[in-house]
């Protein structure tokens, strides 16, 4: 391990277990060491665990500055403070009006590095839906879901949040989407997932169009349990499977479409 991996365990272990002199201590050692990516990096965890919006905005400026990709800034710092507020959340060291400070501080530095995605300009590949489910408010997975695919090149129909089932298939409809794209970090709303799989089967729709599922609650088993085309675990994963998911569509329209020339 190198020591630059070294302290940033060394930091992620303190962060998490709130020893604040071994905090202080890995941080003085990043300074040290002189490396401006990682002491950014820590900023942006540090600012996320402790819901602060300004060191968040400034340490996502500072990251850019020393060269970090934004999207490396976003998961590797943003999202890894996220993960240890989830931690002191479970174990009730953080209550609700922590956790939704530590949402805005993480809201300060994706409004900075989100924008700042490198796009690829070559046209649009595909439209697909996007939102959370109904009954779940978790929304910040789904930012960021989003602009990886839009920076890939997708239209994207943002529905927001606590998403009506129904809004899904009327807006695939109307827009003429290829994609559906569900997010949810909770479990009770897992099953409105399977409603707007069951609502396509029923209309008739699954033939145009494949959905996507992802967020902390989901898996895989349950991708396969409700009929769903694919999953993603994170935002890169869903810039792959997405685009996998527009291929088959346009193999499958292509057959649809030469069948009824047939039939003619
Ligand atoms: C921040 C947070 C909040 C914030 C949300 C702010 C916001 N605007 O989003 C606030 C404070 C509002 C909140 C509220 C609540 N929360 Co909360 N919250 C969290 C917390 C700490 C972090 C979530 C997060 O943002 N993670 C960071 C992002 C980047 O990760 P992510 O969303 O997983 O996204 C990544 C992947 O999953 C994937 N992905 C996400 N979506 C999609 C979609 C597709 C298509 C694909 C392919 C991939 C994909 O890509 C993303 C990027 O790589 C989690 C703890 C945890 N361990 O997750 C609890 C957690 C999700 N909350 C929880 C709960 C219970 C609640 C409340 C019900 C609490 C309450 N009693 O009121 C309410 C929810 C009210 C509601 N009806 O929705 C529980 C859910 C338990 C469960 N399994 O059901 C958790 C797990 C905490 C816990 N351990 O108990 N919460």
């Amino acid at each position: 391990m190198s020591e630059k991996e070294e302290i940033l365990k060394k930091f992620v272990e303190a962060s998490a277990g709130s020893d604040e002199e071994k905090v202080e201590e890995a941080l003085n050692e990043a300074k040290e060491l002189g490396d401006a990516q990682l002491i950014a990096q820590l900023k942006l965890i540090r600012g996320v665990d402790i819901g602060d919006e300004e060191m968040c905005a400034e340490a996502a400026k500072e990251a850019v500055e020393a060269g970090m990709a934004p999207y490396k800034a976003i998961i590797d710092g943003l999202a890894k403070g996220m993960e240890i507020v989830g931690g002191k959340y479970e174990c009730k060291e953080y209550f609700l009006p922590e956790v939704l400070m530590s949402a805005d501080a993480m809201y300060s530095g994706l409004n900075y590095l989100l924008p700042l995605i490198p796009k690829d300009e070559k046209g649009t590949k595909g439209k697909i839906i996007m939102g959370v489910v109904e009954g779940d408010v978790h929304d910040i997975g789904k930012n960021i879901v989003k602009a990886m695919l839009t920076a890939t090149g997708y239209e994207l129909v943002d529905l927001g949040r606590d998403v009506p089932t129904d809004d899904f298939i009327e807006s695939a409809k109307k827009e003429g989407a290829q994609v559906i794209a569900m997010s949810t970090l909770m479990t009770p709303t897992l099953m409105s997932m399977k409603t707007v799989e069951d609502k396509l089967k029923t209309t008739g729709m699954k033939d145009k169009v494949r959905t996507i599922i992802g967020g902390g609650s989901v898996t895989d088993e349950w991708r396969a349990k409700i009929g769903s085309d694919a999953y993603g675990k994170d935002a890169m994963e869903a810039v792959d499977k997405v685009k996998m998911l527009i291929d088959q569509i346009m193999v499958a329209v292509k057959k649809m479409k030469e069948t009824e020339e047939e039939e003619k």
